[in-house]
């Protein structure tokens, strides 16, 4: 007999609880460690905006435009102007080989778009990999005096509606499309008991995206520090984990609960189709020429 989820059952989404907020019954809206999932309905935006207005909060977001890669910037900037984090202070922070190729974009009030130069590598797992280590290091040189939060996200996407404060927190990691109702033992963690990634068959809580993921500048420091450090390790014996940094993300973010985490709404690729329980699709990937993009230099 199959047994069903209790937020199920009711065959309704969400009922209203009060003016302000609904109690979702579709999806799963709290980690067992008590860490909020958030779901369209699942949190009020005005009350969020008061409260981090009132801090005076300041988000820088990441992206990494190496070699042809500088191509999806525009798009992603021009999107983002658009719904993310609306009425805050907002810092890009591209990561760029190609300067020159980055272009100059005009920017609402309070937004500045910072271009650092770094460099690139022949293998494109080392161009994703290498991301943690950058991130690492600016994060000590310049993020922590410049932004109170971070949010690292890859550049081949596009912003299709909100996303705000709701997302923020010391620590959140966002659940990955194509493993949303995926039982544990089907993640594809890295299984390889030499590897610093391996996770146990009959361990893990979600399977986190490698494309968004954030929190305070100490806990990124924190993440990105490990995952660079797991990833040199893993290198001096030739290993490398299944998906590159993110299998590292997922170890990290086993052994330290994320203290937010960020349903599919906020990673979608439509080539997943649109289920049901998804209300919104905020940040969508962009279809891409895998093997041209590959072959490009
Ligand atoms: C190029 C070819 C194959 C895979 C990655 C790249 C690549 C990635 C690149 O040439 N330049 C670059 O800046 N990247 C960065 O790594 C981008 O920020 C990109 O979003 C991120 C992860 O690579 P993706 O987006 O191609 O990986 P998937 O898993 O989304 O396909
Ligand atoms: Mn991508």
């Amino acid at each position: 007999m199959a047994s069903h989820a209790p937020w199920t059952e009711c065959g309704m989404d969400c009922e209203v609880q009060s003016k302000h907020t609904f109690r979702k019954t579709d999806v799963l809206t709290m980690s067992p460690w008590l860490a909020p999932i958030i779901w369209n309905g699942s949190y009020d935006s005005a009350i969020l905006n008061a409260q981090f207005n009132q801090r005076d909060v300041h988000v820088g977001i990441t992206i990494f435009a190496i070699k042809k890669y500088t191509f999806f910037v525009k798009n992603f900037i021009e999107t983002a102007e658009n719904v993310f984090m609306i009425g805050h202070k907002v810092t890009y922070y591209v990561f760029t080989d190609r300067a020159s190729d980055i272009p100059v974009m005009n920017l609402n009030e309070g937004r500045s778009m910072s271009i650092l130069e770094v460099p690139s590598y022949p293998r494109w797992q080392d161009v994703s990999m290498r991301r943690m280590e950058m991130i690492r290091d600016f994060s000590h040189e310049r993020f922590f005096r410049e932004v109170d939060f971070l949010v690292c996200v890859d550049v081949d996407m596009r912003f299709n509606d909100e996303v705000g404060v709701e997302i923020l927190s010391n620590l959140f990691g966002t659940l990955h499309p194509g493993m949303f109702g995926v039982q544990r033992e089907g993640y594809t963690y890295e299984r390889n008991p030499e590897s610093e990634a391996y996770i146990p068959a009959n361990e893990g809580d979600f399977y986190y995206a490698g494309g968004f993921f954030g929190g305070s500048i100490e806990e990124v420091y924190n993440l990105t520090n490990f995952c660079h450090n797991a990833m040199m390790k893993d290198k001096a014996k030739n290993i490398e984990a299944l998906w590159h940094d993110e299998s590292y993300l997922n170890k990290y973010l086993l052994l330290h609960k994320p203290t937010k985490i960020l349903s599919p709404e906020y990673l979608w690729d439509d080539d997943f189709g649109i289920p049901d329980f998804l209300k919104r699709r905020r940040f969508l990937a962009v279809r891409k020429n895998h093997n041209e993009m590959r072959n490009r230099r």
